[in-house]
């Protein structure tokens, strides 16, 4: 069995399903239909968005146990995106109803032509180690060997006043 840190992430309304926050707990009912168990969910966050795109987010961050293999779980998230309205085509970072990153993964490191884990930027992102933290606090980053408490504290930690 494998367990995986899911990060959540949606800036844009879905006709169907509501406003971000519904979409996350749509998001979370829908995985657990998909041959792995949510074992546990992180409270959501709002957060001010990084990069180009105007609209607050709403984050989150799942633990999921699984038989799937890294790259059969990119494919059952990317199934989920596609199937909450995401659309692939256009600029990277748009705004978008769902998005679905593998943050860690019990097996280490992992890195083909599409996929990379643990994900490139989770540790210098408050709103997917926030969250992380509620559910994983000792759940170590195989590259630093820090565990996500330690690189939340490490995130937030203020900078030291000028001399
Ligand atoms: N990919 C590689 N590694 C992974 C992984 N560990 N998990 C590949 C998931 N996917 C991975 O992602 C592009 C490709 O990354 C995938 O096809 C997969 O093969 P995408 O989801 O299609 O595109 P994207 O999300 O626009 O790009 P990217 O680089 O994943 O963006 P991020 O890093 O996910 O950032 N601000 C706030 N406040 N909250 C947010 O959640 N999210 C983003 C997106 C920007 N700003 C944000 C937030
Ligand atoms: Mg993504």
């Amino acid at each position: 069995m494998n367990r995986y840190l899911i990060a959540l992430g949606s800036n844009q309304r879905h006709v169907r399903w509501g406003g971000p926050r519904a979409i996350l707990r749509a998001a979370v009912a829908d995985l657990a239909t998909r041959q792995l168990v949510v074992e546990g969910v992180s409270a959501w966050t709002r957060s001010r968005p990084l990069g180009p795109s105007l609209r607050e987010y709403a984050n989150g961050a799942v633990v999921v146990r699984s038989g799937l293999e890294p790259r059969e779980m990119l494919a059952v998230l990317q199934a989920i995106e596609v199937a909450f309205g995401r659309k692939r085509q256009g600029q990277r970072w748009r705004s978008r109803t769902l998005d679905l990153d593998i943050v860690l993964w019990s097996g280490g490191c992992w890195a083909d032509e599409v996929l990379m884990v643990p994900h490139r930027e989770f540790r210098a992102r408050a709103f997917v180690l926030g969250p992380a933290v509620q559910i994983a606090p000792r759940w170590r980053d195989p590259v630093s060997g820090l565990t996500l408490k330690h690189l939340r504290a490490r995130l937030t930690r203020r900078a030291p006043p000028p001399r």
